[in-house]
C-alpha cells in the first residue's frame, strides 16, 4: 500500500478551529435564554448522533432515505448525461454513501475528475477520500472539511462541468429565510454549464410524516436526547435525559416536522461553561428540530428565488420524496 501521507490524488482542506465549539456556545447561549427555548439541529451529530442517525435511516418508519437512494438508482444515468459532470460537490457528504450511486453513473459516462466533499466531520472525509480514489481509478479528491453554512467560500474552482449535489432533505432543516439565503449561496458556486441536484422531502399525510419522527423503537427519541449529551459535554452542563420527552409534531401551517424536547417536571438545569442557570416549567418544550416537507411549487419558487430554474423533478411512483435537478436560469 502506498503512504497515504504521499497521495497525490487526495487533498484535504481543514477549516475547523475553534469556531466549531464557539458555535456550540453560542447557540446555546442565544437559544437556551429565549422565551421558546430552541437550538439548531447541526449539534446533534457528534459520532453517537452520526450512529443514531444511520440507526434511523434503517427505520420501517423513515421512508426518505431509502426512497431518495431508489430515486437515484433509477435516474443516476440520466442525470449523468445530462449534466455531462466532470466534477461532483457534495454538501454534508458524511460517508458518501449513496453518493456512489452518481460517482458510478459520471464513472461509467467517462466524465468524472473530481470529487469535492464538504464536511464538518474530518475523519469521515479522509477516509472516504481513501476509499474512493481506491474505487475509481483516475478519481482526485479535493475534500473540505467546515461547516457547509460557513466554509462555502472554500470550495475549489470548478474542475469543468459541476454538479453541486446536497441530499437527504437537509435543506428542509433551514428556517425559510435561512433556507433562501443558503440557496443563492449555493447559486454561487454555479456556473452556466454547472448544475445543482437537492433531495427534499414531501408534503404528505401527518400520520406518516410524524410517525417517520417518532419510532416505536424509540431511536429518533434517543437521537433527539442525544443533544443534551453533546451539551453535558461540550459545555458541562448537567441536563438529565430521562428529564425531557421526545415530541414529533407536523405543523401543517408552517408544513414542517418539528422535533421538541419537553421538560416532565419543573427544575433548574446548569450550563457551567457559560455560566447559565436554565429553568424548565413542567411541561416546557424546547424545539430542536425543524424539517420542512415541500410543494414542488415551494420547490420552484425557492429556486427561482436564487436564481436556478427546474430542468428534472425526479420522484418515486408515490411522490413521497423529490430531488430536482436545476441549473441557472438562461
Ligand atoms: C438529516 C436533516 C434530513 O430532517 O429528516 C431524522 C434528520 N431528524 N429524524 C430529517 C432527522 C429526525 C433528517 N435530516
Amino acid at each position: 500500500m502506498m503512504n497515504p501521507l504521499v497521495q497525490p490524488e487526495i487533498r484535504i482542506d481543514s477549516y475547523l478551529g475553534d469556531g466549531q465549539e464557539r458555535s456550540l456556545a453560542d447557540d446555546a447561549r442565544d437559544g437556551l435564554t429565549r422565551p421558546l427555548k430552541e437550538l439548531p439541529p447541526k449539534h446533534f451529530y457528534d459520532s453517537r448522533g452520526a450512529e443514531l442517525f444511520d440507526q434511523i435511516c434503517e427505520l420501517p418508519e423513515y421512508y426518505p432515505t431509502r426512497t431518495e437512494r431508489a430515486i437515484l438508482n433509477d435516474t443516476a444515468t440520466e442525470l449523468a448525461a445530462v449534466t455531462g459532470a466532470v466534477e461532483l460537490v457534495e454538501l454534508g457528504s458524511g460517508t458518501a454513501a449513496k453518493t456512489r450511486v452518481l460517482l458510478d453513473a459520471l464513472h461509467a459516462a467517462g466524465t468524472l475528475t473530481r470529487y469535492v466533499p464538504v464536511d464538518v466531520t474530518e475523519g469521515m472525509v479522509r477516509d472516504c477520500a481513501q476509499e474512493l480514489i481506491e474505487e475509481y481509478p483516475g478519481l482526485r479528491v479535493h475534500g473540505v472539511v467546515g461547516d457547509f453554512e460557513r466554509h462555502l467560500d472554500r470550495v475549489p474552482d470548478p474542475a469543468g462541468p459541476r454538479l453541486v449535489v446536497f441530499l437527504g432533505g437537509t435543506i428542509g432543516n433551514f428556517a425559510p429565510s435561512e433556507r433562501r439565503r443558503f440557496l443563492a449561496q449555493i447559486a454561487g458556486l454555479l456556473g452556466p454549464e454547472d448544475h445543482l441536484l437537492m433531495g427534499t422531502d414531501l408534503v404528505k399525510d401527518p400520520e406518516v410524516l410524524e410517525a417517520a419522527y417518532d419510532d416505536r423503537q424509540g431511536v429518533t427519541a434517543e437521537f433527539n436526547r442525544n443533544l443534551l449529551h453533546v451539551l453535558n459535554r461540550e459545555l458541562d452542563a448537567d441536563f438529565d435525559p430521562s428529564d425531557f420527552d421526545h415530541v414529533a409534531r407536523f405543523d401543517a401551517g408552517n408544513e414542517w416536522i418539528e422535533m421538541r424536547l419537553r421538560s416532565r417536571r419543573a427544575h433548574t438545569v446548569t450550563v457551567r461553561a457559560l455560566d447559565l442557570p436554565v429553568h424548565f416549567a413542567a411541561g416546557e418544550e424546547m424545539r430542536t428540530e425543524i424539517s420542512a416537507k415541500f410543494t414542488r411549487e415551494r420547490i420552484d419558487e425557492d429556486l427561482a428565488d436564487a436564481g436556478l430554474e427546474l430542468v428534472r423533478w425526479l420522484t418515486d411512483p408515490e411522490e413521497q420524496f423529490a430531488l430536482t435537478l436545476s441549473a441557472p436560469a438562461g
